[in-house]
């Protein structure tokens, strides 16, 4: 009886608190009445396997948030990011996606990091009438999800052709192809149909698909065979342990041709796992760091500064994702509705409908979005990776 009671006087003040912020504005105001902010959400991998991906990703994220608070924010009002991780799998997006949207009241999300996550957490975010920007969801069929969604993330049917035609310029006598997937991965179920019909309208001969798991370590069976079809270019779509470790596997049992690894491999955190065997991989990128303009020379900038290296895809993407909200935010506001102060159920309308008409001048280029929400990018790259003698650093080189 006593503890109930202790329990109830506990709960009820902060229920009330609870209720009062809800009916308001979007902004945050902590409770010694400091300067509110907008709160964005972040939801993406940052534990399990998938977290190779996601760690660039809240990187890529965070460096937004300081460059746009440093340039006033959403006109004069900062900005906030809520990181909540998603892990690997549909369940921990689902929960990372309801979090956000119910308890830390975001006026958007940018996540999931996987497709595969993005197909069962969209829908929840489309149904709320949240907002959600894709960093990394390349699966056909993202914006389809509903009107809620769009991505930054340009699709596997732009991207993947191009590192076939990078290979084919390496090496015109490529011939016979063997393409490996991740059978559990809707990105990777995605890419490799893009990938086998590029190799069909390049009249090459697909002499072999074989399939693994996300979670697979061993490759043994699958790599042998397809080397012993004597494939002269091997193409390989998981996610990036899986990806790596099949690298090193076909390296080790003798395959001396090209490699193309897909959107899953793209990443330094591959290094560790297949080390100087990761040398030569080819992977298309829809990021330069060399792209010149101001936003990507800020951008890169501060990314070499805390970092050490270039920035990777994923982290500019990311950026690009928080960058549209602010951007299409900025939009509203000086638009003579004042972001900060809107009941936010009617901000989150107003803000999807906003980021799909606006242009954007971003790190990954100048973007915008078609009506549906697929995003409308020029510029694709095709990078090879290059390992230090050492064995444990490396870099991405991007072919001219
Ligand atoms: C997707 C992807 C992943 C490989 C990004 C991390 O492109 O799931 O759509």
């Amino acid at each position: 009886m006593k503890k109930q009671f202790y329990t109830l006087s506990l709960i009820t003040p902060t229920l009330l608190i609870l209720a009062a912020c809800t009916a308001t504005s979007p902004t945050t105001t902590s409770s010694n009445g400091a300067k509110s902010a907008i709160a964005i959400g972040i939801g993406v991998a940052q534990t399990s396997n998938v977290a190779l991906l996601g760690q660039e990703q809240v990187a890529g994220a965070k460096l937004a948030e300081k460059f746009f608070n440093d340039n006033k924010g959403v006109n004069g009002t900062p900005i906030k990011l809520i990181i909540q991780d998603t892990a690997g799998d549909e369940a921990g997006a689902i929960n990372a996606f309801q979090t956000l949207i119910s308890k830390d009241k975001v006026v958007g999300i940018v996540g999931p990091t996987l497709s595969q996550q993005a197909f069962s957490a969209d829908p929840i975010a489309d149904r709320a009438k949240v907002p959600v920007l894709g960093p990394s969801n390349t699966a056909k069929g993202i914006p389809d999800i509903g009107e809620f969604v769009a991505r930054v993330s340009a699709p596997v049917s732009v991207v993947a052709p191009n590192a076939v035609k990078a290979a084919l310029k390496m090496n015109p006598k490529i011939k016979k192809v063997a393409v490996f997937y991740a059978q559990n991965d809707a990105f990777s179920k995605s890419e490799t149909e893009i990938f086998q019909k590029t190799l069909k309208d390049q009249k090459l001969d697909l002499v072999t698909v074989q399939k693994f798991q996300t979670t697979d370590t061993d490759f043994q069976t699958q790599a042998t065979s397809a080397i012993n079809l004597k494939p002269d270019l091997v193409i390989i779509s998981g996610l990036a342990a899986d990806g790596g470790n099949l690298v090193r596997q076909m390296r080790e049992l003798g395959y001396k041709g090209l490699i193309i690894g897909g959107n899953g491999l793209n990443t330094s955190n591959l290094f560790p796992v297949c080390k100087t065997l990761c040398d030569g991989v080819l992977i298309a990128q829809a990021y330069n760091p060399e792209y010149v303009s101001p936003i990507n020379k800020s951008f890169r900038d501060a990314y070499k500064a805390q970092y050490k290296k270039e920035p990777p895809q994923f982290s500019a993407q990311a950026f690009t994702g928080v960058q549209v909200f602010v951007d299409a935010l900025n939009t509203l506001d000086k638009g003579g509705k004042k972001v900060s102060q809107m009941p936010l159920a009617e901000l989150r309308v107003a803000l999807n409908q906003q980021l799909l008409k606006g242009k954007y001048n971003t790190p990954i280029g100048e973007i915008s979005f078609t009506p549906k929400g697929e995003i409308i990018q020029k510029d694709f790259y095709v990078a090879q990776i290059k390992m230090d003698t050492d064995g444990t650093s490396g870099k991405f080189a991007f072919l001219k």
